[in-house]
């Protein structure tokens, strides 16, 4: 009797321990906090560089393109099945956290790399990495310099508030090699000291360099030296504490990636929502309520593809063979192809 007794006391505190580690499944969660505000509004604020080739600035229409953009883009697609409901704010590198943290945007999307005092002190957090870039060094063709070893004395034109400021000490000083800073608030102001000779060289991320390159004509000519000075996971941004903000954020650029992996496409998306492959099915929202359990619509995703494309259509429409950068996938390829690229799996 006082045996049965134990083993019946046991079970129940069992039972008791499992409801406390895992707690009855949320279907359908309601949208809370930031999440239900921005559904509510209708619209998405979303900032962006507004000056950066192929990754955010207004083309001559006036419409605001680029792969950072499409991020926002597709968001605005998931939340209201549209991708216009975005209103788009250009934000200098000194401006974009102030930005977030006072609410005037939703979510940044604008070359920020993910760094652990972004994490922590400055009050951001983080969805999946967009494009994994490192930061490099251009100089004019005539100076005829092809490493950063050759820049000993060099005066550098920089732009503050960013990632490229300190690491460019860093990775100067690690090496003994003495530079001087030409520090600028302001992207415009760097790249015109560059130009006009001011400075020897111009760091920045190497897809801003590209970029840059791509946009003045005066440095078609300049020469990016081949050193990848450090790791710059670009990511976009939402405030701190916002979890389910977060969640949504982070599924939907999760959601490109599988889409990619499993081949659904901006053209073959009606097609494949009658596939009978489960994990299509999944992804579309076709079977099971992922969508809702992340305060979301089931189709969240069927939406985003349908207007916006996946994640390797975004790249190869602004940074692809048939765009001006020419930017072989290289890191940011799917993991199946060597890069690095992976969504945890939709279940
Ligand atoms: N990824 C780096 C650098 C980002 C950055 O702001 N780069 C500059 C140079 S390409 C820029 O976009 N400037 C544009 C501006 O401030 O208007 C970071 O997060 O700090």
């Amino acid at each position: 009797m006082v045996a049965l007794c134990f083993v019946a006391a046991l079970c129940f505190a069992a039972a008791l321990f499992s409801v406390a580690l895992y707690p009855v499944a949320l279907h359908g969660a309601e949208p809370t906090g930031k999440l239900k505000e921005v559904l509510e509004r209708g619209q998405l604020y979303c900032g962006v560089n507004g000056k950066l080739s192929g990754f955010g600035f207004m083309d001559p229409q006036g419409n605001m393109v680029g792969f950072d953009v499409d991020i926002c883009r597709a968001v605005a697609a998931a939340l209201f099945d549209d991708p216009a409901k975005v209103r788009f704010t250009p934000l200098s590198a000194p401006q974009r956290f102030t930005a977030l943290q006072s609410g005037e945007i939703d979510l940044l999307s604008r070359n920020t790399t993910w760094t652990i005092s972004r994490d922590s002190r400055v009050g951001l957090d983080f969805a999946p990495v967009v494009f994994y870039d490192g930061q490099g060094i251009m100089v004019k063709r005539e100076l005829g310099v092809s490493s950063v070893s050759e820049l000993d004395g060099a005066s550098i034109c920089v732009q503050t508030g960013t990632t490229t400021e300190k690491n460019l000490t860093d990775y100067f000083r690690n090496r003994g090699i003495a530079f001087n800073p030409v520090i600028s608030q302001d992207y415009a102001t760097s790249v015109d000291g560059f130009i006009k000779d001011r400075c020897d060289a111009f760091t920045t991320d190497r897809s801003g360099l590209l970029a840059t390159k791509i946009k003045y004509p005066e440095l078609a000519d300049a020469v990016i030296l081949e050193e990848v000075m450090s790791k710059e996971p670009l990511a976009p941004a939402v405030v701190q504490g916002e979890s389910q903000w977060r969640d949504a954020v982070s599924w939907i650029v999760f959601g490109l990636i599988q889409a990619e992996e499993l081949g659904v496409t901006r053209e073959n998306i009606q097609r494949m929502s009658g596939s009978t492959d489960l994990n299509v099915r999944r992804l579309l929202g076709i079977e099971d309520t992922f969508g809702e359990d992340l305060g979301l619509s089931n189709d969240f995703l069927a939406r985003t593809i349908r207007h916006v494309g996946n994640y390797g259509e975004i790249y190869e429409r602004h940074l692809g063979m048939d765009s001006p950068f020419k930017l072989p996938r290289g890191l940011n390829d799917l993991w199946s192809r060597g890069g690095l690229m992976y969504a945890p799996p939709f279940r």
